[in-house]
């Protein structure tokens, strides 16, 4: 059964909203999120381990699967539901064989060339981005806008399909209109940490 995502895919960053990635998701989840990602590009393993432990039992708690950014040695660790890999992380095929057939695996691409090749992977979902100009991630790839959003969704039509980069509530019912599944939010919904609750909630009831 293909893996069905929530309209909000909602991803943790520590430096933005000066949290722990526990707290992240205890915020996210009181807010509604349905999927959270914990992601992290600062620390190195064992405090990213330790720090990740710590919000997977937030995410148990409230129910909330966790996919863990990069990681694929710290998904199976902590029994996570899945890893989401970048183009330079370990294949997905490797990691389908670690993590085996349940784990959830996501895999990002920033082009059409690179979205239609993960087209034959074993993943279970796609993202692409960065839609629109984003400022939380460094060395971002080009910004490749909702023509390309829609040149994918034709191009790859069965796998799940994730929008990510500079999504926000005021150019995400045009995201979703061009084809994506699914919206990945960082800064819209971290960036004012007394917010994340109250943001995660607006955008869970409009989507
Ligand atoms: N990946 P915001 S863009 C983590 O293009 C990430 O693959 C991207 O954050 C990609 O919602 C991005 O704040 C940052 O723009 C998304």
């Amino acid at each position: 059964m293909p893996f069905v995502l929530p309209r909000l895919y909602a991803i943790t960053d520590a430096r933005l909203s000066g949290l722990s990635h526990a707290e992240q998701v205890l915020r996210l989840a009181g807010g509604g999120a349905r999927l959270i990602q914990l992601r992290e590009k600062h620390r190195d393993a064992r405090e990213f381990f330790r720090e990740a432990e710590a919000a997977f039992e937030e995410a148990r708690r409230a129910g909330v699967p966790l996919i863990i950014n990069d990681r694929v040695d710290i998904a199976l660790a902590l029994g996570a539901d899945g890893v989401h890999l970048g183009q330079d992380d370990l294949p997905p095929e490797a990691a389908r064989r670690i993590l085996g057939e349940r784990a959830v695996i996501g895999y990002s691409t920033h082009n059409l060339e690179q979205a239609v090749a993960a087209a034959r992977l074993p993943i279970d979902y796609l993202a692409i981005g960065p839609i629109f100009q984003t400022s939380s991630k460094d060395n971002s790839d080009p910004v490749i806008g909702l023509d390309s959003l829609r040149r994918v969704r034709e191009a790859v039509p069965d796998l799940p399909l994730v929008a990510i980069g500079g999504i926000t509530p005021q150019n995400a019912q045009e995201t979703l209109a061009a084809g994506a599944d699914s919206l990945a939010v960082i800064s819209a919904l971290l960036a004012e940490p007394a917010e994340i609750e109250a943001h995660t909630r607006a955008w869970s009831a409009r989507f």
